[in-house]
């Protein structure tokens, strides 16, 4: 992508809305722009990192055999009756009534409706287990929508749902989200910690929820030093194993929100307790039969009686990530992109625009660069050098190549890391052959 063509309206001033840092940087750096409050549009740079952070997100999923779906955003208020949550929800949900004045909503997850999708198809227990999931907007009106994607109130979650024949089967399911989840979060360059949870209106008595760190976070948490230092299971992790033992040894130490902390610990634990704020970027639920028994989705049993099945609800915010990430790297110049989730591989900055030697250097670069999939963003614009830093700084892609007649005078361009800030001067072909190897 050009600079010169590339739809990025960067806002050089700290809008006033913003009181965070990621909502800043996302505003800032043209990614986002409200519409009303809690609604946002998603403009190019912003799109980009939430499709990559989709992608990985549905890689894990379905690598831990979990099949994808699209369930629509509207939804019928009578499933929601049948489950006893209409009411329930309150004004948390938003209502919507049709031409023939039938009650619908915007739906604020999918239980109900993967319930009933599920009843009229599944018989037996010979087609369980099964483990479904889709990539759909949610809206709930909250009360306080704030922090700009963090709490909006439409937002992108990834929600998956499992069906087991009986509780040793559904926790075999939950344990294998559990390390998907581990996965899905550390290959987005971040530290998710899982801390028992209360299950809310979802329901249940099992339940996790995935905290990354940042000053910015909305709840206090809680834990123990060295589970900051755990291993993730890598890419060669057998999920037709249970992962029982992984999820233990990530139970083991001490973690909790500040609703499950439990202040005779501070003492105990003294120097290795970490006292910090977290952003909840995920929540697991095993809820047992509360939606297959007031939904009736029963299958036949091995021996012929139709018992309800064993269910579990499984959600990731992806939209939420984009900023979770942002809270989690950034500097006072701008954002620092993991290389898996950022919007360009590498920025390209042309310091003297109109120069024949500069221009030729930076199309070749920007040519071989793009052949090689690396995706790189290349400012070509007429613009100050300072500006120039500026806005690639705060954009903060992984790296920047930055091309000025004194280095080429000598046949070399410069590469800088966004993360480290380390220079390093160069040929253009020793930098291809860099970014080639990252
Ligand atoms: N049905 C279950 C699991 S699929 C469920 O809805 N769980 S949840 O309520 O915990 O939401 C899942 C994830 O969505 C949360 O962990 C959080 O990361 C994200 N999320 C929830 N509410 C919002 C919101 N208002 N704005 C942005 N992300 C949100």
């Amino acid at each position: 992508m050009r600079m010169s063509e590339f739809f990025l309206p960067t806002l050089k001033e700290d809008p006033s809305e913003a009181q965070i840092v990621s909502h800043r940087f996302m505003l800032r750096a043209g990614m986002i722009r409200q519409s009303s409050a809690g609604i946002y549009s998603w403009l190019p740079m912003g799109l980009r990192v939430l499709k990559k952070i989709e992608g990985i997100v549905r890689q894990e999923q379905d690598r831990a055999g979990c099949q994808e779906l699209l369930m629509p955003t509207i939804q019928s208020a009578d499933i929601w009756r049948e489950s006893g949550r209409y009411d329930d929800y309150g004004k948390e949900m938003l209502r919507i009534t049709d031409r023939h004045d039938r009650e619908m909503l915007y739906g604020p997850t999918n239980e109900e409706l993967i319930t009933e999708i599920f009843r009229e198809s599944v018989r037996s227990y010979k087609d369980l287990p099964k483990l479904l999931y889709h990539i759909q907007w949610k809206f709930r009106d909250e009360v306080r929508p704030r922090f700009g994607v963090m709490r909006g109130r439409e937002f992108l979650m990834k929600d998956s749902y499992s069906f087991d024949l009986d509780f040793a089967g559904a926790k075999q399911t939950y344990n294998k989200m559990f390390v998907s989840y581990l996965r899905t979060f550390s290959r987005m360059g971040l530290k998710a910690i899982p801390m028992a949870a209360d299950s809310g209106p979802i329901g249940g008595d099992m339940s996790h929820e995935f905290l990354i760190l940042a000053d910015t976070g909305e709840s206090e948490v809680f834990c123990h030093r060295d589970i900051l230092s755990f291993d993730v299971p890598g890419d060669d992790v057998d999920y037709r194993i249970d992962q029982q033992p992984v999820v233990d040894k990530w139970t083991s130490l001490y973690a909790a929100t500040d609703e499950k902390h439990n202040a005779a610990r501070e003492e105990e634990l003294g120097e290795e307790l970490v006292a910090a704020r977290g952003i909840e970027v995920g929540h697991i639920f095993y809820f047992g039969t509360k939606y297959s028994k007031a939904m009736n989705a029963v299958v036949a049993s091995p021996d012929g009686q139709e018992i309800p099945v064993e269910m579990g609800s499984y959600g990731v915010g992806v939209s939420r990530l984009v900023a979770g990430i942002i809270e989690a790297s950034h500097d006072d110049d701008g954002i620092i992109w993991p290389e898996p989730v950022a919007p360009f591989g590498a920025g390209i900055i042309n310091l003297r625009a109109g120069d024949a030697l500069c221009d030729t250097t930076c199309e070749d670069l920007y040519s071989k660069l793009s052949s090689a999939g690396l995706d790189p963003l290349y400012d070509d614009r007429d613009e100050r050098a300072g500006v120039k830093f500026a806005n690639m700084d705060l954009i903060g892609l992984p790296w920047q190549v930055v091309v000025g007649p004194r280095g080429l005078e000598n046949g070399m361009v410069e590469i800088k890391s966004r993360a480290t800030g380390d220079k390093q001067e160069m040929t253009p072909d020793a930098v291809l052959n860099k970014l080639m190897a990252v």
